[in-house]
């Protein structure tokens, strides 16, 4: 075996053992927070309702419709505490067309720091008094 033959296969002994000691990815935990929205049956109005992974107390959060540039998201309305009554045209931010509903959650986590974080989007048609796609 050559020089240049015995440095190719230590390469190649060399990249299969690191294959081998490499362990499975490591799972990182990611804070984060959720909103859901559920109708109140028999009515127009919701029930909005955040939780985030390390909130020790979550203080308000704002409703917002998500929409695209050039046009700034659409503030809806503060709740206090982590959850509240909707109408649903409050939530109707696109009339005649889809509603993004998403929330800027402001809260205290574990720590004691004071935090904010957006949430998942819930898509949805929501004002069926007012519009008729809904
Ligand atoms: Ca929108
Ligand atoms: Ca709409």
């Amino acid at each position: 075996m050559t020089l240049r033959k015995k440095l190719a296969w230590l390469a190649s002994v060399a990249a299969i053992t690191s294959l081998g000691v490499a362990g499975p990815a490591t799972a990182t935990t990611t804070a984060g927070c959720i909103l859901t929205i559920e109708r109140q049956i028999g009515s127009d109005f919701y029930t909005a309702t955040v939780g985030c992974t390390d909130a020790a107390t979550i203080s308000a959060f704002d409703l917002k419709g998500d929409d695209e540039w050039p046009n700034p998201d659409d503030f809806i309305i503060k709740i206090w505490g982590s959850t509240g009554t909707v109408s649903g045209d409050y939530l109707n931010e696109d009339v005649g067309a889809r509603d993004e509903i998403y929330a800027k959650v402001y809260y205290t986590d574990f720590g004691g720091k004071s935090r904010t974080a957006n949430t998942n989007r819930v898509d949805g048609y929501f004002g069926c008094v007012i519009d008729p796609v809904c």
